[in-house]
């Protein structure tokens, strides 16, 4: 069999010979796209001035957002799936008409015949903007004095109250009480291959999209310029990494569309790193409130507030965060009486979107520093604390305080076994040992618990062509995880075959009917399953071709590694044969489709971290351990590679990333200004996954893995920070001025 078996990822011979195919790679006949940008965070747009772009050779237009936005009927929209959009303020979101919002906004659109006459437009279109008062601080904006959008009334975009229990007599009553500040800065995520699109129209649409999310996008493009889904194809060709920020649409986006569609012609945009940086920020988050706890070290309450910064609109998925950080807050742990209060605020400043783990890597990081800080005040051990507040194996399935049920695992046993397999005791002593000799090491450890494999459905089908080789279609959409290695392997099980003779395919919406997309660590559990299930209801049918063929009883065939077999008479047929019958005859062609459904299941897991600061404050992570229950694995070597990716943008995040945006709500966009770890900052990492998994009630008893180290990793090293600097740091990143002060 091959769940369970690190087999090589099948599809990569072209990625590292360089025939893979992104969307600057489409060649079609089209125009370049190119945006003239906002150069302050709020203003009235007088004037677009066009005339001398449009005297540059090979200027084909330049369209004001007026003119792009006759042909966008509605604006951006939260994602409606998991957005409950009525408690929210929600600004009208198209391209700028009127005024700008934000230091980057795009205000006009030029045209062009190649790439560098649209740079050259861009250059010499000037527009009349009046400056207005801007906010771009998220405190201020809190404020309420100056107004990102006015039709609103507030900056406030959500207020929502997450009580449960009675967190005021809990402090009233608890030991001690201590006071929390937990923040996050703004990142920036930095997938190899920027955004791009290409659309083009002749009465139907067809649009190359880099994207984790084609039949959504393609239903969002239907609403917005009024186009049946049967008109619009989005082809979702190779993508060079998405990290959740590829799950939302751009206004750059929708004018490219509306430009095809305008001019009857294909247009192209592929953002410059610079643009792909303002396209994309993430994370901008601070809890402040009180806990209460036991001398003995169980956790009482929870009280505060949670901010979440949203940027100048509401993006596709931001809407997430403050309805889902609040209630992973608990995490494992048996806290009970909890009142948080979240809300999102509108400020002068990029639309703020999300970034792998969205949400978790929140609330993990305030339970985990809440859980530190416990431990500091009481002088106890971090595992010992954690211990005696982690959710005992016979209350789950355990409903949490507001309402996540906890599918399966055994938290205790875990840590227990977590802390031996990675030698955290061990590492704690030998930290303190360097550290006597005046080396600055520190090892420390966080637990999380997160929630994936969002439902509510996906889609898999399984098809087998007249030779007998396979063809299975999901609805997920890997961009760089391997997951359809993964499916392959379920796959072949299931139908007991060669890996060889199957193929996955994905992200294009006219040959597959339907499907959520790869986000929220859901692909191998959902896309998976579902998979599973169409092989099943194939090989059945394959079963029933069989008994015709061989004059006999679906009952009396047996199927074996390729072969169908008379139970009695012991004769024997072969796929290959089967298969060939099938097309024609009584029940032609072979394929099955299903759309599976399913729910969340929460896997869980203890990582480690070892870092060392050097005289200047600059801090390394030396290692990075991780042990996981992540139910069954399907492919190790998938899994761990995760670890290590999610492992490397936690040290960038702990460390080294912040977005750094000055009074005038100018971002700085190069790496200059913003450093992502690469392989020099990388640790060295180990990664274990618990044998005696728990699984998900998924049919490939899988969790998910593709966001766990980023959503704890943060923790683990300020965790380790502390240890070996003595400090105390609440925040990520945390810079040399925060470790030296
Ligand atoms: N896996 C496994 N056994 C399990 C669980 C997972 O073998 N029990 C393997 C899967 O086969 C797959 C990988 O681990 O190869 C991740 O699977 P899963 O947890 O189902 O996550 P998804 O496939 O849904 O991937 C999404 C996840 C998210 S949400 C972000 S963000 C992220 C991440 O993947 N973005 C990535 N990893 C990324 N990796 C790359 N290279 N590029 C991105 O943009
Ligand atoms: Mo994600």
């Amino acid at each position: 069999s091959y769940a369970g078996k690190s087999i090589k990822r099948l599809y990569d011979d072209k990625f590292v010979t360089g025939r893979s195919t992104y969307v600057d790679d489409i060649k079609v006949n089209s125009l370049y796209a190119g945006f003239v940008r906002s150069n302050v965070p709020h203003g009235r747009i007088k004037k677009v001035n066009k005339e001398d772009a449009l005297k540059i050779r090979g200027v084909v237009a330049v369209l004001t957002g007026e003119e792009i936005n006759q042909l966008i009927k509605e604006g951006i929209g939260p994602w409606t799936t998991y957005v409950d959009p009525r408690p929210w303020k929600i600004p009208l979101w198209r391209f700028a008409q009127g005024e700008t919002k934000y230091n980057g906004e795009p205000i006009a659109m030029v045209l062009a015949q190649d790439k560098y006459t649209a740079r050259d437009a861009v250059e010499a279109v000037s527009v009349d903007l009046e400056p207005l008062d801007a906010v771009i601080d998220l405190q201020e904006a809190k404020k309420d004095k100056i107004l990102v959008h006015k039709e609103l009334g507030t900056n406030y975009g959500f207020v929502g109250n997450f009580n449960a229990g009675d967190a005021d007599k809990a402090l009233a009553s608890s030991d001690r009480r201590v006071e929390v500040e937990i923040s996050n800065e703004r990142l920036i995520p930095s997938p190899m291959e920027p955004r791009g699109i290409v659309s083009h129209y002749d009465g139907n649409l067809t649009i190359w999209y880099s994207t984790q999310i084609p039949h959504f996008a393609r239903a969002e493009f239907s609403r917005i310029f009024g186009i049946p889904e049967s008109k619009i194809r989005v082809i979702m060709p190779d993508v060079g990494g998405g990290f959740g920020s590829k799950a939302h649409i751009l206004p750059e986006e929708l004018a490219v569309i509306a430009a095809s569609i305008r001019l009857g012609r294909a247009v192209r945009w592929t953002a410059t790193r610079t643009e792909e940086m303002m396209a994309t920020n993430s994370r901008h988050n601070v809890f402040k409130g009180e806990i209460g706890f036991k001398s003995d070290g169980t956790l009482t309450a929870i009280k505060g507030t949670l901010d979440v910064e949203l940027g100048a609109y509401l993006t596709y998925t931001e809407g997430i965060q403050p309805t889902i950080i609040p209630p992973m807050i608990p995490g494992p742990y048996k806290v009970r009486d909890l009142m948080i209060k979240s809300q999102a605020i509108y400020t002068n400043t990029i639309p703020i979107t999300m970034y792998r783990g969205a949400s978790r890597p929140e609330a993990t990081f305030i339970i985990e520093r809440i859980m530190s800080t416990v431990a500091d005040e009481l002088k106890m051990d971090d595992v010992e604390v954690r211990m005696r507040n982690l959710i005992r194996e016979d209350q789950i399935p355990y409903t949490n305080p507001f309402g996540l049920k906890y599918d399966s695992g055994d938290y205790q046993t875990l840590l227990k076994e977590g802390v031996k397999v990675l030698e955290y005791h061990e590492m704690k002593r030998w930290a303190s040992q360097e550290r006597a000799k005046g080396r600055k090491v520190g090892v420390g450890l966080a637990y999380y618990l997160e929630i994936c494999g969002f439902g509510p459905y996906e889609f898999a089908e399984t098809r087998i062509n007249r030779d007998g080789s396979v063809i299975v279609s999901i609805g997920g959409t890997p961009h760089g995880q391997g997951t359809e290695t993964a499916i392959a392997q379920l796959v072949a099980d299931e139908l007991q075959i060669p890996i060889e003779r199957i193929k996955v395919t994905w992200g294009d919406s006219d040959t597959v009917p339907i499907g959520l997309g790869t986000y929220g660590s859901r692909t191998l559990a959902t896309a998976g399953s579902a998979a599973i299930s169409s092989s099943k209801q194939v090989l059945d049918k394959m079963r029933r071709v069989a008994a015709r063929v061989m004059n006999a009883d679906v009952e009396e065939i047996d199927y074996r590694n390729g072969e169908f077999i008379h139970k009695k008479e012991g004769r024997k047929v072969s796929w290959d044969v089967i298969a060939r019958e099938a097309y024609g005859g009584k029940e032609p062609g072979l394929s099955a489709s299903v759309v599976l459904e399913g729910d969340v299941t929460f896997p869980y897991g203890v990582h480690m971290a070892i870092v060392e600061v050097d005289d200047y404050g600059i801090a390394r992570v030396i290692e990075y351990r991780a042990y996981d229950d992540i139910g069954r694995v399907i492919n190790p070597a998938l899994a761990e590679g995760q670890i290590h990716g999610g492992g490397t943008q936690a040290v960038g995040q702990a460390l080294y990333e912040l977005a750094t945006i000055n009074e005038n709500g100018q971002l700085a966009v190069t790496y200059a200004d913003y450093y992502v770890p690469t392989a020099v900052e990388a640790p060295k990492f180990k990664s274990y996954f618990a044998e005696k998994y728990h699984p998900s009630a998924y049919l490939t008893k899988s969790k998910g893995v593709g966001e766990a180290a980023l959503i704890v990793g943060p923790a683990a090293i300020i965790r380790a920070l502390e240890d070996a600097t003595g400090k105390k740091l609440n925040k990520t990143p945390a810079l040399p001025e925060d470790i030296l002060q």
